[in-house]
């Protein structure tokens, strides 16, 4: 709500509240302030198009829980005002009660409402705590004349900013004294520096008020209350030349019944269904605090490296080699120790703090309802290979903002695999098995590397990157397997995706899989950092694997 406005009294094409204050109480026109207790409530009464906002005394000490005396101090009004402030960008006229003591609290004061953004203050002319005009009125003391009027000159010479205005409230009929009290009290307001009047009058009907315009006249703008005689056509005000009426209370009165019939509601039935559509939604609260300004600003700020990487699982295929295992679910959802494998894939990236992950579904889509993941289809998973699905992903999420881990939804591992492909700085990485022999004896297809140099002692001090990557790659090349997991940080993500989309567009590539995709990386002069490694991970293709799996996990 506060970020979301321009300085309000900035720039040439925006004059000061203070200003814009002046124009509403001198304009020919009927002007309206509506009332406003806090950020929000003033953010809703700009919204609905008040040129001016009334932060009445009444309203704002009951939001605090309070009594109209007084007991909210000064200074805890004056922290409500700089929240209503922030969060609007129209004038607000501050109901000061009496101005919180005599003359030197008065000018204190004003100076701290100019410093706080506040346009115009009013002053009643009652002694300190005042109670309020609805409670025994005519109990009432009203201040000695000559003693108020020292309270207007001392705010008056206070006021560093010419158009700020000083309101003065006459409490006349309100404490049962007539028109002529009124008037003369008025009288030595205006003559005191008063910028208005505010007549206050606690009838049924508009009588006092129009009695005491039709004498006053024009000497200065008149201010009126309707809450008491508001069945009074507005046209009567308009006509009668009031400068501003005041709806005092009318935000508050309307919210407390909305909020006891559901605190009723809610007692009563123990359950939210039946206040749900009788409530604002949540997002309507974030708009009115203006979350999206912030993002924006997050944007703006926030620095893009350390966001959070994210992950993209291919667990499109069936898994036929698993048979009934795989009837009614597709094969990442096969379980292992309990919980399918890719709840086990999702621990293990969660547990190197990462939690942004989508997963490609193919196979029984609906079976796959983890939380907390994000879900991409591919359709036609029956005749595409992984590459396609990594295509799929890579269209639906166009964010190159943080590094990318693509790993497949049957291969489950050690959790260290992730830290050890997050380490190193280059654009690709790749972990490679040196226990490659292993996959042959059991007779199963495997993604083979090449390298630049074989996994050794010595290797462990070199760079070392991949030359080739194939399921057909000749014995005598082998330097080991690979796992399946890529990690491709940011700033290489704009070519991951060019690259991706011309082979997947290629007719052939229907089928292809992600070692082709790895080749070609390379073929086009991409450097793929090969990180060796020992066991640790296992390719669930298999019943045996899932048996294997179980003892493994
Ligand atoms: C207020 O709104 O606090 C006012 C107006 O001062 S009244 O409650 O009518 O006194
Ligand atoms: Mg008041």
């Amino acid at each position: 709500m506060v970020a979301n406005l321009k300085p309000p009294d900035s720039g040439p094409e925006r004059l000061r509240r203070t200003t814009r204050f002046r124009q509403l109480l001198q304009s020919a026109e009927l002007e309206f302030l509506l009332e406003a207790h806090n950020g929000i409530s003033a953010r809703i009464g700009e919204e609905a198009g008040f040129r001016g906002l009334w932060a009445g005394g009444l309203c704002m000490s009951a939001q605090y829980g309070v009594r109209d005396s007084n007991e909210a101090s000064w200074t805890q009004v004056l922290e409500m005002l700089e929240f209503m402030v922030d969060a609007t960008s129209v004038p607000i006229l501050l109901d000061g009660d009496t101005g919180y003591g005599n003359f030197n609290n008065v000018r204190r004061l004003v100076r701290k409402l100019e410093q706080r953004g506040v346009a115009a203050v009013c002053i009643e002319d009652k002694i300190y705590p005042k109670t309020n005009s609805f409670i025994d009125g005519e109990k009432q003391q009203l201040a000695d004349i000559d003693e108020f009027c020292s309270r207007i000159k001392a705010g008056k010479d206070a006021q560093r900013d010419d158009d700020f205005c000083i309101i003065t409230r006459v409490e006349a009929f309100i404490a049962g004294w007539g028109l002529a009290e009124a008037l003369r009290r008025a009288e030595a307001y205006h003559a005191a520096g008063s910028d208005g009047i505010l007549i206050h009058s606690a009838l049924a009907t508009p009588k006092e008020v129009l009695a005491f315009k039709r004498e006053w006249g024009d000497r200065s703008p008149v201010v009126i209350v309707p809450t008491k005689y508001y069945a009074t056509p507005t046209d009567v005000f308009r006509e009668a030349g009031f400068s501003i009426a005041i709806w005092a209370n009318h935000l508050l009165r309307a919210a407390i019944p909305a909020m006891q019939a559901c605190a009723a509601t809610l007692a009563r039935e123990q359950n939210l269904q039946a206040m749900e559509d009788r409530v604002a939604p949540v997002r309507e609260i974030f708009r009115l605090q203006g979350a999206s300004e912030l993002q924006e600003a997050e944007e703006r700020y926030l620095p893009r490296q350390g966001d959070e990487a994210r992950v993209v699982v291919l667990a499109a295929s069936r898994g036929s080699a698993l048979g009934e295992l795989t009837a009614t679910r597709p094969k990442t959802m096969v379980e292992v120790r309990g919980q399918p494998l890719l709840a086990h894939i999702i621990a293990a990236y969660n547990a190197a703090g990462i939690k942004r992950i989508t997963v490609v579904r193919g196979y029984l889509p609906g079976a796959i309802d983890l939380p907390g993941l994000a879900y991409v289809d591919n359709a036609e998973y029956a005749d595409t290979g992984e590459l396609l699905s990594l295509a799929r992903a890579l269209e639906a999420d166009a964010d190159d903002g943080s590094d990318l881990y693509v790993s497949y939804g049957d291969v489950i591992f050690k959790r260290y695999i992730v830290d050890s492909l997050a380490e190193p700085g280059d654009d690709f990485v790749i972990v490679a098995d040196t226990d490659w022999r292993e996959s042959v004896n059991r007779g199963r297809a495997a993604d083979y590397v090449s390298c630049t140099e074989p996994h050794s002692r010595h290797a462990f001090y070199h760079d070392i990157f991949l030359s080739r990557c194939a399921e057909d790659l000749p014995e005598r090349e082998r330097h080991g397997e690979w796992m399946g997991f890529l990690r491709v940080r940011a700033q290489a993500l704009p070519r991951l995706r060019a690259l991706v989309r011309e082979l997947a567009a290629l007719p052939g590539n229907r089928r292809a899989k992600l070692h082709q995709l790895l080749t070609a990386l390379v073929e086009r002069g991409e450097r793929v950092r090969v990180v060796y490694t020992t066991g640790h991970w296992l390719d669930v293709d298999s019943l045996a694997d899932v048996l294997a799996a179980g003892s493994f996990a």
